[in-house]
């Protein structure tokens, strides 16, 4: 038997992406399977894999774990990206949920009517760069150091590439004005974990297209029928 994580969820981004990085930055192998269709998710909520029903979940080390913050707080801890500390901890704790909200919008951006998604993501670029990153700026230069928070990699930094990455995608300057976050992505890109899963080819996933929203809308929000 496989002893490699095995991810549930559709083949695209969504909440799933976090935990593809922040396993991916541990040099931790995983397996995926794809929820394509309502009845792929109907099955594993019959076969009782969903604790509240719901995707993502990750069956790893006999268990299989829900909700992507416990998810992705089991593999940070394990995996050494939670800081040295309970006062680190708390600091990526806080920054990390910043990301999460700004990550929030672009897992909504999914669901978006058609006709509203230049307005919506318009308003998300303004987010990102007027509230967001003036802050992640701000932190690098106070902090002095490499990483967001202490001396060493954590999630927080992962997390924030992940997430600079997704806005540049958008609005491919949107750095033009934040040169420690300049630095910064450079640097955490340079990672060779996270360097690796850079590459084309990896588990990455690309930024939706029509297709994927297509599909999302149809296994989660149409009604069963
Ligand atoms: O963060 C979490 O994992 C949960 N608090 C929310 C997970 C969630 O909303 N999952 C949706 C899919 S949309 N994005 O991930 C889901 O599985 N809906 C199916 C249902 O029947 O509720």
């Amino acid at each position: 038997m496989s002893s490699k994580p095995r991810l549930h969820y559709y083949n695209g981004r969504g909440r799933m992406e976090t935990i593809r990085w922040l396993l991916a930055a541990a040099g931790v192998e995983f397996e995926e399977s794809f929820v394509e269709k309502k009845e792929d998710l109907t099955k594993l909520q019959k076969d009782g894999s969903l604790l509240f029903q719901q995707v993502p979940m990750v069956e790893m080390d006999g268990m299989k774990l829900v909700q992507t913050r416990a998810i992705a707080n089991y593999i940070s801890t394990k995996y050494n990206l939670y800081g040295k500390d309970l006062k680190e901890r708390a600091l990526i704790d806080m920054y990390v949920e910043g990301m999460s909200d700004l990550n929030e919008l672009f897992v909504m951006y999914e669901i978006q009517p058609a006709d509203k998604r230049e307005q919506y993501i318009a308003n998300t670029m303004d987010k990102a760069e007027n509230r967001y990153f003036p802050v992640f700026e701000k932190i690098l230069k106070d902090h002095g150091k490499d990483f967001l928070v202490g001396n060493q990699l954590s999630r927080a930094d992962v997390q924030l590439l992940e997430i600079i990455l997704m806005v540049e995608e958008w609005k491919p300057d949107v750095l033009a004005k934040f040169p420690l976050l300049q630095s910064f992505k450079a640097r955490i890109s340079n990672i060779p974990t996270i360097k690796k899963f850079l590459q084309p080819g990896s588990q990455r996933k690309p930024p939706p297209d029509d297709d994927v929203i297509d599909k999302v809308m149809k296994i989660f929000l149409c009604p069963a029928s």
